[in-house]
């Protein structure tokens, strides 16, 4: 077992755990009575995976994550009122309301998502280990992704250009056990996910993602790994939501003994269970950790329900970003300049000239009638691949 921090330390990573903890109750309940609307998606039990984590790394790493990142958000440093305005909608969220819980979003910050494809932010995230490269940063991309993305087909072009171009990446794989209802032994034919990397050149390790000091040494060592060496290395952490893969979930993939056997684990009242028998901290602490806890998340939500919904008209902005203007751009490379889509309908001149424009591009291109590959294949006469003997079908 990885040595307590000191006592500020192990308060703070107490008091982040509380307060994520605490937050996503209240957002469970939140969405109960209709208030934060679209999906939502618990991380309730994850915590110390989260918290050990981001207690690690500099202001000026990179996070990405999936689309249970309300707590990664937060513990990244974004203000739990901006949080809870997103999951409501409201201008004053992390998105100005637009994202919602599974798109929150920090750049100040560096926490780059929030992401609703499964294994979608793990070509990101290796896109920003190249920024960091290429603007010879020292910055460090954290990529957490869960136990179902690890078969998504992004995975292995992921871990193949990282060790390729030795990106300064650690990837971390959140092992929850499922995939919505799909046990890790039924999605995944390799079950020990710390080696699914192996092949590109990737080493792995298991972790206990229930214990934030575990945590914390795993990923301090991955982190170094990755900003003094350029070494990407990936960590698999054990860890588990008590709550279902969303808020819709009747959870008949798993028994009830099996969410209360992790719950004995529950990396909050472990971590603060073990800080007061090592007297690194008192009850009294305790205490003021989930008091203030609780009027945070109640000041959130009473900041939320403040905040305004965003105004119809403002529908179609930040949609697309063209140098400096914002909006929705028609950026057809044929188009006269330029312009926000929902004005099409007043510039009939602009529409015009893209419409004949098009219609000569497309003469341009018009050399006979095209083959059609369900009839004729994709390949082309004469150009048929040279095949070896033994790859050759026996007659
Ligand atoms: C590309 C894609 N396929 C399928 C889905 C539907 N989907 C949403 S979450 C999920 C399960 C992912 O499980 P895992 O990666 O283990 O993350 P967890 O939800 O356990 O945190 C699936 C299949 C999706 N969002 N994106
Ligand atoms: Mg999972």
């Amino acid at each position: 077992m990885a040595d307590l921090p000191d006592a500020s330390t192990s308060y703070e990573l107490l008091a982040r755990m509380a307060l994520i903890r605490r937050f996503e109750e209240e957002a469970g309940r939140q969405y109960q009575r209709a208030k934060a609307g679209g999906f939502l998606h618990l991380a309730i039990g994850e915590e110390a995976t989260i918290v050990g984590t981001t207690s690690v790394m500099r202001e000026e790493d990179y996070l990405i994550g999936t689309y249970r990142t309300h707590g990664h958000a937060i513990a990244r440093g974004t203000d739990p009122k901006r949080v809870m305005a997103e999951l409501f909608g409201r201008v004053d969220g992390t998105s100005g309301g637009r994202g919602g819980s599974m798109h929150i979003f920090d750049a100040e910050r560096r926490f780059m998502g929030g992401y609703g494809i499964v294994g979608g932010n793990l070509p990101i995230a290796a896109g920003l280990a190249l920024s960091s490269d290429f603007k010879g940063e020292d910055a460090v991309t954290v990529c957490m992704f869960g136990d179902g993305a690890s078969n998504a087909g992004n995975f292995g072009e992921t871990m193949n250009l990282a060790a390729l171009w030795s990106l300064p990446i650690l990837f971390l794989v959140e092992n929850n056990l499922y995939g919505m209802g799909t046990s890790v032994e039924r999605h995944s034919a390799h079950t020990d996910l710390s080696k699914k990397a192996e092949g590109y050149g990737i080493p792995g390790r298991r972790i206990d993602g229930m214990d934030v000091t575990a945590v914390r040494e795993s990923v301090a060592e991955g982190v170094r790994l990755a900003r003094e060496e350029r070494r990407p290395t990936l960590i698999e952490a054990f860890t588990y939501r008590y709550r279902g893969h969303s808020a819709a979930d009747p959870e008949v993939y798993r028994e009830r003994e099996e969410v209360d056997e992790w719950r004995q684990k529950d990396p909050i009242e472990s971590f603060a269970r073990r800080c007061i028998d090592a007297g690194v901290l008192g009850e009294r602490e305790l205490q003021e950790v989930r008091d203030k806890a609780e009027a945070t998340v109640l000041a959130a939500v009473e900041f939320a329900e403040a905040s305004d919904e965003p105004p119809l008209d403002t529908l179609y902005e930040n949609l697309y970003v063209l140098g400096e203007d914002e909006g929705w751009y028609a950026v057809d490379e044929r188009s006269p300049e330029p312009h926000r889509g929902e004005h099409e309908s007043e510039m009939p001149d602009a529409a015009r000239e893209l419409a004949e424009a098009g219609a000569a591009y497309a003469e341009q291109q018009d050399d006979g009638p095209r083959p059609n590959p369900a009839t004729h294949g994709d390949a082309q006469e004469g150009t048929e691949p040279e095949v070896a003997d033994e790859f050759k079908a026996a007659d």
